[in-house]
């Protein structure tokens, strides 16, 4: 038997081969949605007049949008509701958690493939599952029965030996790839855990070790299903979903990286990007205004009871805001039961609702220059809400160590290690999860005035003209792109309103001079587009004119996003031809549509009547896709 991945992709295998930098299909068992790509998915759905979901399960969740300063969220939570209903999709509601952490509770089984619209779906790794995060676009098509392609990435096995020691914990571990790997380091590859480590860890340690696999730009990354897989299942009353995955050989690997999880010291990813990691010892003494515990990477039983005992008896330092965020309703009801939600009340934390909050900037903006440590996957620049922001990421037990003290502490010093016994059996019975409609039952789709038809784009011209829009540097973030917060995400379902916020932190005039130019092009530099599933950061740009977008190299996500709505995606045969474009710049693709769909590789491109070459990294379908002007027109049938 091969790897886990291979297992699990071969049980799966629609088409293609299994090897590195081919296109495969997939069948997909799940999918999962939340409300801020959710209501585009449903409606690019509702396009492909599929009277029901055709996969195993399907669930929409409400964890982003959750405040309610005016009717547009609470408009698309009641479609999503609706939606659900009528099409034979499971429905969580505001409040009643994270997707990726109720998924691990309530839907998730080891061996079957997850498609998520959210780049966090990997956390599904931890329990087996071949998880892995989408644009909308493909999620409706899983959704419809369609298999969902992708290029078959490179597996990479990282071999965990020891234990971690006291004060340190999987947050931690995933800091240390980061630190090792960069942003980058995950790009078309899927990171396999084995090894005698994997055994220590926990279902929830892995969720959060696979679930930021997504900071290393990884596919997806895996974990066996064993003992601890099982009693993890028991413990949410599903034993019997339970099934073992184990590696009997590893020769598929492409490469091996080895980590002793006994040698690791506790962790902080700096200011702003999630590879920028240090040991905390390196920083301690920092003043700290908000700690902020949450989020789907750290926001299980453990992580929150963990803070519970160590603020036990103790009152947070008085210039720190303590926001505890719990992962789910069943979470927070299981740290009350256990004893830990008492001490966090009176050590001065503010306990908000379940859900994402303050990581995608809904509510929680630090103050102007004050330090924000939260447990939170990422720190993208202006992430959090406020400009110039200076967040660090860190464990739950670095997080409590800064709330008492008020300034970064290395939670090393705190004494002893607390322990606490975990329950066997969860109290689950009052998860919210609303099942569908019997087939055939009346319904109704309810659409508040915030749901805005979806625009037509033309397809692909013989010679496309242009001009450059917008330059920009290496790892450029979705979050530039097309930022949320709490202004901005309420607008997910209105792609002309939400257009005027691309790349609005980065080059405020750039929306007017997209309107003003007619088509134009992007330019960026390596790893362009990490980050998020978003596919507004595609559509928006789309919206505004942009059909082409040249880098050194693009993310995973984002490029599968620009395929579908029919923009470009170049890369540059000589990476130093970018040193040679600027902003305004004419460019040209002559007979762009004929060498499109003749498989050339690499296209002349003029620049300024200059010529320069670049690469097109694009499968048959892709080229399809693109010279129709995306996906939703192929399927429509304007073929070219
Ligand atoms: C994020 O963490 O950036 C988000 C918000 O969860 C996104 C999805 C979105 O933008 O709606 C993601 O990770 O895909
Ligand atoms: Fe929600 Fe943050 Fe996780 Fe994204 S990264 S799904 S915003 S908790």
């Amino acid at each position: 038997m091969p790897s886990v991945t291979e297992q699990i992709i071969k049980a799966h295998l629609v088409s293609g081969r299994m090897t590195p930098g081919e296109e495969i299909a997939l069948k997909i068992d799940q999918t999962l949605t939340q409300d801020a790509t959710g209501t585009m998915a449903y409606l690019e759905f509702e396009a492909m007049g599929v009277p029901r979901v055709r996969t195993e399960v399907s669930v929409s969740y409400v964890d982003h949008n959750l405040l309610q300063t005016d009717f547009k969220n609470a408009d698309d939570h009641r479609f999503l509701q609706s939606f659900a209903a009528c099409y034979g999709i499971y429905f969580s509601p505001p409040g009643n958690g994270i997707c990726h952490q109720v998924h691990l509770e309530a839907f998730g089984i080891p061996g079957k493939t997850l498609l998520g619209s959210d780049s966090h779906t990997p956390t599904g790794g931890g329990l087996g599952m071949l998880a892995i995060g989408a644009g909308g676009l493909d999620v409706a098509l899983a959704m419809a029965g369609q298999p969902f392609y992708l290029i078959m990435p490179e597996v990479i096995g990282v071999h965990l030996t020891g234990k971690m020691p006291p004060w340190v914990s999987a947050k931690d571990v995933i800091l240390e790839l980061l630190r090792i790997l960069t942003v980058k380091g995950g790009v078309g590859k899927i990171l396999e855990y084995f090894g005698p480590g994997v055994q220590t860890l926990s279902v929830p340690d892995r969720a959060t070790i696979a679930n930021m696999g997504a900071e290393l730009g990884a596919t997806t990354s895996v974990f066996p299903s064993d003992v601890m897989t099982r009693r993890f299942l028991a413990s949410q009353g599903r034993v019997a979903a339970h099934r073992s995955l184990r590696a009997t050989s590893f020769r598929g690997f492409k490469g091996i990286i080895e980590l002793d999880l006994s040698s690791l010291t506790p962790k902080i990813a700096c200011p702003s990007s999630p590879d920028n990691v240090k040991d905390v010892s390196e920083v301690e003494g920092l003043p700290v205004q908000q700690v902020a515990i949450g989020s789907c990477s750290n926001s299980s039983f453990r992580d929150l009871m963990i803070v519970g005992k160590i603020l036990a008896g103790r009152k947070i330092h008085p210039s720190v805001s303590l926001d505890i965020n719990p992962g789910s309703r069943q979470v927070l009801e299981n740290v009350a039961l256990a004893g830990g939600l008492l001490p966090l009340i009176q050590a001065g934390a503010r306990i908000h609702q379940a859900g994402c909050l303050g990581c995608i900037g809904m509510g929680q903006a630090p103050a102007t220059g004050t330090v924000s440590l939260r447990t939170f996957p990422r720190n993208f620049p202006g992430r959090s809400g406020t400009k110039n922001d200076q967040v660090y990421l860190v464990s739950p037990e670095t997080a409590a160590a800064a709330a008492l003290h008020g300034k970064i502490v290395d939670p090393r010093r705190l004494g002893d290690y607390p322990v606490f016994r975990q329950p066997r059996q969860f109290v689950v019975k009052n998860r919210q999860l609303q099942a569908p409609l019997d087939p055939g039952q009346d319904c109704e789709i309810i659409r508040g005035p915030n749901i805005q038809p979806f625009p037509k784009f033309p397809p692909v011209p013989d010679t496309w003209e242009g001009r450059v829009l917008l330059k920009v540097e290496d790892n450029i973030t979705t979050d530039h792109i097309m930022p949320a917060g709490s202004q901005i995400l309420p607008l997910r379902s209105n792609i002309p309103a939400i257009s005027e916020f691309v790349y609005h932190a980065v080059d405020p005039e750039f929306v007017s001079r997209a309107k003003n130019n007619g088509e134009g092009a992007i330019v960026g530099g390596d790893n362009y587009g990490q980050g998020s599933s978003r596919e507004h950061a595609a559509l928006a740009p789309r919206y505004l004119g942009v059909r082409v977008k040249i880098a050194k190299s693009f993310a995973r996500i984002h490029k599968a996003n620009l395929i579908n709505f029919g923009i470009l995606p170049l890369v540059f045969e000589d990476p130093r031809d970018y040193d040679q474009i600027g902003l305004g710049d004419r460019l040209l693709l002559p007979n762009l549509r004929e060498r499109l769909l003749a498989g050339n590789e690499q296209l002349p491109l003029l620049v300024n009547g200059q010529e320069c070459w670049v690469r097109v990294e694009l499968s048959p379908r892709h080229r399809q896709i693109i010279a129709a002007g995306g996906l939703l027109n192929l399927a429509a049938g304007d073929r070219s």
